[in-house]
């Protein structure tokens, strides 16, 4: 009795993990209307352990697509402001877009560990 209720502890406990190690990777963000065409468009590359550039500086309300590219390993991508993650295949380009609809900083980091330097990776966007 004793043991099939700590089984059945350890059973919530580990689905209730892999549920919340699943995120969906989301390169869209919510807040982007159809059919509109990015204003501007940035070329990010991402390598060990920076993001070239490592400031983006859009204006506000403009649509911005950012196409990242990973040059050595696989990294990611996060933007928690705008609800943006994604992983960034070694040599592929991935697209992401935003409404850049408040003004401010925004961090944006790796999202996916690629070594010693992993927490390190990130840059900022300015949003003016
Ligand atoms: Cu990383």
């Amino acid at each position: 009795m004793f043991q099939s209720q700590i089984i059945r502890i350890f059973l919530v406990l580990f689905l209730g993990f892999s549920a919340c190690s699943v995120r969906n990777p989301r390169q869209v963000a919510a807040n982007v209307p159809p059919n509109r065409t990015p204003n501007i468009t940035v070329e990010v590359t991402a390598q060990k352990y920076k993001f070239v550039p490592e400031k983006i500086r859009v204006r506000k309300g403009h649509l911005v697509e950012l196409r990242l590219t990973s040059t050595d390993t696989k990294d990611g991508f996060e933007l928690r402001a705008y609800g943006i993650r994604t992983e960034l295949p070694k040599g592929q380009s991935v697209a992401v877009r935003f409404l850049a609809d408040q003004i401010g900083e925004f961090s944006f980091q790796c999202a996916v560990f690629c070594g010693l330097g992993h927490f390190g990776l990130g840059g900022k966007l300015i949003v003016e």
